[in-house]
């Protein structure tokens, strides 16, 4: 893998870089196999049983996206090639060396598994921080390819220079009965990227790509292709400008949330969120 000072420069002027071969064929097979014990421990009826901890987190959980589109979320904890790729992958280190971050740690993971040509595989417009209960620049998402995604699979399409905005989304899947300061209506943020002269980037990439999105980037995804398997394993990163500050329209997590070593406006304690990588 290499990062240079191009990759630093797009995903601060941009909020998306792509980082070719950052992830060898091995880790791409490994995580391939990983997430396929995961889905199938779900399809027995059960979760996955939990084989080690990064601290709490909601469980591990699978939701169908139209009719050839599988999400798996939180399965770092269910298989230990996750737990392995989180401590011994180049992973950390790109996202504090590209973030700019001084020392690196894992907040959450989710898959995208798109099996057939159905309009609702397509990944709708959203940033990832409207949710994220925590505040900083530095809180970005690594989305790695595991096949390869040409541009009729299903490829990630990015707003470009929306990194830049100053202000959140309210997401859909967000409480609706609430609006706070600093929050804009979704519809805007779908004006935005749907607008003719939106500035949109199509990011193809080989398995083993990954591409470092910042947290308020406008992204989406298109719908995955006639007969192609699009697969992308996505982590998210908390860097050292990060502070835990939630509000109403923040994901609430069982044993996190109320944990009292979450303190507002101080950083992640190190027994919940360890330190996976130090400038
Ligand atoms: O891979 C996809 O389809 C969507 C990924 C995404 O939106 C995300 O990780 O936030």
């Amino acid at each position: 893998m290499r990062i240079g000072p191009e990759h630093v420069a797009q995903y601060a002027a941009e909020g998306c870089t792509r980082i070719e071969g950052a992830f060898d064929a091995r880790w791409v097979e490994r995580l391939l196999a990983a997430i396929e014990r995961c889905r199938a421990a779900f399809a027995t009826g059960c979760p996955p049983r939990l084989v080690g901890s990064v601290g709490p987190r909601n469980p591990p959980s699978i939701h169908r996206t139209g009719e050839g589109g599988i999400q798996l979320r939180n399965c770092m904890s269910t298989d230990t090639t996750f737990l392995d790729w989180l401590r011994s992958s180049p992973a950390a280190e790109l996202v504090g060396r590209i973030t700019g971050a001084r020392s690196v740690r894992f907040w959450m993971d989710a898959t995208f598994i798109k099996e057939a040509a159905d309009p609702g595989t397509a990944t709708p417009w959203h940033n990832d921080v409207c949710t994220f209960p925590f505040q900083g620049e530095q809180q970005p998402s690594l989305w790695v390819a595991l096949t390869d995604v040409g541009p009729e699979d299903a490829p990630l399409l990015t707003l470009a220079g929306s990194n830049h905005d100053r202000w959140r989304y309210h997401s859909p899947l967000s409480r609706q009965d609430v609006r706070l300061p600093g929050y804009r209506p979704w519809d805007e943020l779908l004006a935005r990227a749907t607008a003719p002269d939106a500035d949109i980037r199509v990011w193809t990439a080989r398995a083993g790509d990954a591409l470092l999105i910042h947290p308020r980037t406008i992204h989406a995804s298109r719908a995955a292709g006639r007969g192609r398997r699009r697969v992308a394993f996505t982590t998210r990163w908390l860097g050292s400008d990060v502070v835990w500050a939630p509000d109403a329209l923040s994901v609430h997590v069982a044993g996190l949330s109320d944990h009292p070593a979450m303190v507002p406006g101080a950083p992640p304690p190190d027994a919940l969120f360890p330190v996976l990588w130090q400038a």
